[in-house]
């Protein structure tokens, strides 16, 4: 039987960087994100009578490499825990660029996730959910629900601790957007993957990282119960510079700015001298992501839009968790 799921990506408030067991996606810390509406991946999943899986991501079949390798790893996981062994075909589409910070393995495999885990037979609750697709990408665990969700990093060696929550109901603060603003749409040269962990291994910052996290999720959690939006800008502005400095401290250094980055963060500041509140926060790409109220929206869309290199605009609202949808892709 076809299934098809659709999956919104995510944005961390307080950020993921660094693995405690890479096999299993057990992160050192906790993260808080906003699930996004409008920047999602749909996927249709059948297993069946196929000679090999097959694999279609944006049109084209993937045949080798790298992402081919974690696609065919999750979907044995999931085979695995299902007890199926038939091959399956399995074609995804984003309605965003990959690979260019934008979150899109969240969405990916969440989408997949939800939508094979299902046509293999298997009926999962989202704390379920979340802890399968951690092992796929790490942050799709926090795409397995919508709105603002904590993933726990779990003290068991098993990983069954560790999943995605919903820190308040999707309705509490419909007033919150984030703003992305795109800058390059390239490949960046250094995965997620492998820059956090060159990170845990070589910076000198990522003990200080570990020991001052706590504090930023307790400031985050607080943040967003009472829609106290300086704190939360306030705490996730501070805690991405914090992981980028992280980053920048790794030998060989990783840096995923790029000029028109370093151009949104200084307007952003200097936006919030003349009471034009926003704050912003960036992954590991060059992209930026302003957070804002929506009376603020118009005004600093427009301002985004004029400055240099900044090639696209997406305003995004709190989306919902993942779903199946009628409508296959094949
Ligand atoms: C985050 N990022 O919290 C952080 C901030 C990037 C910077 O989660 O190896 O693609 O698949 O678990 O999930 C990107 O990491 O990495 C990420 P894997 P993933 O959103």
């Amino acid at each position: 039987m076809k299934i098809t799921g659709i999956s919104n990506a995510n944005i961390a408030l307080i950020k993921y960087w660094g693995k405690r067991d890479s096999k299993l996606f057990l992160p050192y810390n906790n993260s808080i994100s906003l699930t996004l509406n409008g920047l999602n991946a749909t996927t249709t999943v059948e297993f069946g009578d196929y000679a090999k899986d097959v694999f279609i991501l944006d049109g084209q079949e993937i045949k080798e490499g790298k992402e081919l390798e974690k696609l065919i790893r999750h979907l044995n996981l999931i085979r695995k825990i299902a007890g199926v062994s038939e091959k399956t075909k399995i074609v995804s589409k984003n309605n965003f660029p990959k690979a260019a910070g934008l979150a899109s393995s969240a969405s990916g495999f969440a989408a997949f996730t939800l939508a094979a885990t299902k046509a293999a037979g298997m009926h999962l609750d989202s704390k379920e959910l979340s802890i399968i697709s951690r092992q796929g990408s790490g942050s799709s665990a926090r795409s397995c629900l919508g709105g603002f969700v904590e993933w726990t990093k779990g003290e068991k060696q098993d990983g069954t601790d560790s999943y995605a929550k919903q820190i308040v109901p999707i309705d509490h603060w419909p007033e919150f957007r984030m703003i992305i603003a795109i800058v390059s749409t390239k490949t960046k040269k250094v995965s997620s993957r492998v820059g956090m962990a060159q990170t845990v291994k070589t910076s000198p910052m990522y003990s200080v990282w570990l020991n001052t996290v706590e504090n930023d999720l307790q400031n985050m959690r607080k943040g967003i119960e009472s829609k106290d939006f300086s704190l939360v800008g306030e705490t996730a502005e501070s805690n991405c510079l914090k992981m980028h400095s992280t980053m920048l401290t790794t030998h060989p250094a990783i840096i995923y700015w790029m000029p028109a980055t370093l151009e949104i963060i200084h307007s952003v500041r200097a936006w919030r001298e003349e009471e034009l509140e926003s704050y912003f926060t960036i992954d590991a790409g060059p992209q930026v992501k302003v957070i804002c109220l929506d009376k603020q929206v118009p005004e600093i869309k427009k301002r985004l839009q004029s400055l240099n290199g900044v090639k696209k605009v997406i305003i995004c609202e709190p989306g919902q968790g993942p779903e199946l949808i009628k409508e296959h892709l094949f």
